[in-house]
């Protein structure tokens, strides 16, 4: 943390300008030591026109963001050198800042200072991240309500509430006879326990939707060769991207391209048909058949809809019965054979397109994504929602201690261990390894 700490802040290439960001005690100085335009002791959050020199050479033109402390994104001294873009203007610039004794900063070093000093909270330090990785405009409005900090706001309150409770317990222990205060009654706390506990799972249950917003939904397209899932494929993204042929086995690797559905991305994974082959190449593309449809979130199986079923179709109807799932009965252009009942079944072909409007709307009917709420306040990944299961363990553990007339101190030890985790969400408790995994994720110079 004493070092000042150098990094190009925008992604290295052929551009017009690059940002070259440098923080810590020393960045006015150092900066001054390589500009012609020196920066004065009183000038703060201005930017200077002026050049980079260094031995007597002109390395570039450039503007200089001058941001004293404590009002910065790292709260220490920042300044930001905007210089032509490119590789050699911007790495040069670097290397001299090096040499003037500046260190490289590691990945997310620049949001790590600013968490540790105190101006954003680990939730928002993840949205900084989530919303400079952002690719639907979904995700980047729900890390853009993380770092607002509604999630934060949420988690405080019902830290809040446990205090308010532990608050109450201690003064009902130390000083019974002040009748002043609630008096905490095991029924009364049985009673905020369960409230608080409810809001817990609530969040864990609105995490998928933060989930969903945050990764998109993986549909891998099952089933037999030849039933026409290629065709469902090119048809959803309204692109010729798999070849499709009569000839069962045409699709022999994995296809895949993305949709939007009400803002939410949805990866389509065509695959190769599955059925037993000793073809080698169709044997491993059918591994990965299997492997995919393991991995996705929704199966979306295809079946001729003009052939009876036969033992394969069946096979694999039984195999993704378990798991959500869509069926789709294709070819309806022709006679349909194939009489099934399932709750998420639709009928259609790709021929004179049928049915691919209802194929989407039912992928919206599945994951529930018109419920998703506009204000968009979700856990967004595992650390979150594993620190609010645990936390919510405790309160459930306390709930049991309460209900076998357990000493009530002992019970308080329980709400003490859920506010510690509830705080290790937003970083007020937090272990520097944490710390440190979670920073690893970012870009340099963020
Ligand atoms: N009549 C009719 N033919 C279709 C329909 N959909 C696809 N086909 C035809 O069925 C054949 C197979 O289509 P594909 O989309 O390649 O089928 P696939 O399931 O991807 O086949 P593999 O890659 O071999 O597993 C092609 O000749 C398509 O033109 C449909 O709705 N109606
Ligand atoms: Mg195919």
């Amino acid at each position: 943390m004493d070092d000042t700490i150098c990094a190009i802040a925008t992604s290295l290439g052929v551009g017009a300008i690059s940002i070259i960001r440098i923080s810590g005690s020393k960045a006015i100085e150092v900066t001054n030591s390589i500009f012609s335009n020196k920066i004065k002791t009183n000038e703060t959050h201005i930017i200077k026109y002026g050049h980079i020199i260094n031995d007597n050479e002109i390395i570039d033109e450039v503007l200089v963001m001058v941001m004293r402390a404590p009002k910065t994104y790292t709260v220490e001294d920042v300044v930001e050198i905007n210089c032509h873009g490119g590789y050699e203007t911007t790495n040069n610039i670097l290397r001299i800042l090096l040499n003037k004794g500046c260190r490289l900063a590691e990945p997310g070093e620049f949001t790590k200072r600013a968490f540790l000093n105190g101006r954003i909270n680990l939730l928002e330090s993840e949205a900084v991240n989530e919303l400079i990785t952002a690719k639907t405009s979904s995700k980047r409005k729900l890390a853009l309500n993380q770092i607002g900090g509604n999630l934060t706001k949420l988690i405080k309150d019902i830290r809040e509430d446990l205090v308010s409770l532990m608050a109450n317990i201690e003064v009902n222990i130390d000083y019974p006879e002040y009748t002043d205060n609630l008096e905490i009654t095991n029924n009364l706390l049985n009673e905020k326990l369960v409230e608080i506990s409810k809001k817990l799972e609530n969040l864990v249950k609105g995490a998928k939707y933060g989930k969903i917003v945050s990764d998109g939904i993986k549909v891998a397209i099952v089933g037999k060769p030849n039933v026409g899932k290629s065709s469902i494929l090119n048809h959803l993204l309204d692109e010729q991207k798999a070849i499709v042929t009569d000839i069962a086995g045409t699709t022999r690797d994995i296809v895949e391209g993305s949709i939007s559905l009400n803002g939410i991305e949805v990866l389509l994974i065509d695959t190769a048909g599955i059925h037993d082959t000793e073809d080698i190449v169709e044997k491993i593309g059918v591994e990965k058949s299997n492997q995919a449809l393991n991995d996705a979130d929704v199966v979306l199986l295809v079946l001729d809809g003009s052939q009876n079923l036969d033992a394969d179709d069946q096979k694999l109807i039984d195999l993704i019965k378990d798991k959500t799932h869509i069926i789709f009965i294709n070819k309806s252009d022709k006679d349909i054979k194939v009489d099934i009942k399932d709750d998420n079944l639709v009928i259609g072909n790709t021929k004179d397109i049928n049915g691919l409007d209802s194929l989407k709307n039912k992928l919206i009917e599945v994951f529930n994504i018109n419920d998703i709420n506009k204000d968009l306040t979700y856990l967004s990944n595992a650390r979150q929602i594993d620190l609010v299961n645990k936390a919510n363990d405790s309160l459930i553990r306390a709930k049991d201690s309460l209900d076998q007339n357990i000493p009530i101190d002992m019970i308080e030890s329980d709400l003490k261990t859920c506010f510690d985790l509830l705080g290790e969400i937003i970083g007020d408790t937090y272990e520097e390894a944490v710390i440190d995994r979670l920073f690893k994720d970012f870009c340099v110079g963020k």
